[in-house]
């Protein structure tokens, strides 16, 4: 899979929406990028999971592709830690992180 189709299959990935229509209860979840390990928020724990999966110390779970997504910080198709730092920043206000 070309790193387009890739990047475009991963970005549709990122916003998940889940609609249960059956008991008409609908949830929404929507994936934030730096969100690493899919907790709904963006802190240390992403960007130490980051670091680790890089280290080859941890592996991200069955949602590794959107975790790969979301991890991947500066779009360059990869995750090293320059993700990690990029990550740390945005949780210290020193850096935002945008589709
Ligand atoms: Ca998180
Ligand atoms: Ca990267």
């Amino acid at each position: 899979m070309s790193h387009m189709m890739r990047r475009i299959l991963a970005i549709l990935m990122a916003v998940l929406m889940t609609v249960t229509v059956a008991d008409a209860d609908v949830s929404i979840a929507v994936a934030c990028r730096g969100d690493a390990n899919l907790d709904g928020t963006v802190n240390v724990k992403d960007a130490t999971l980051v670091k680790q999966v890089y280290l080859m110390l941890n592996i991200f779970g069955r949602d590794e592709a959107l975790q790969t997504l979301l991890a991947d910080t500066n779009g360059d198709g990869r995750i090293n830690t320059k993700d990690a730092t990029f990550i740390k920043q945005a949780y210290l206000g020193l850096a935002t992180l945008e589709w």
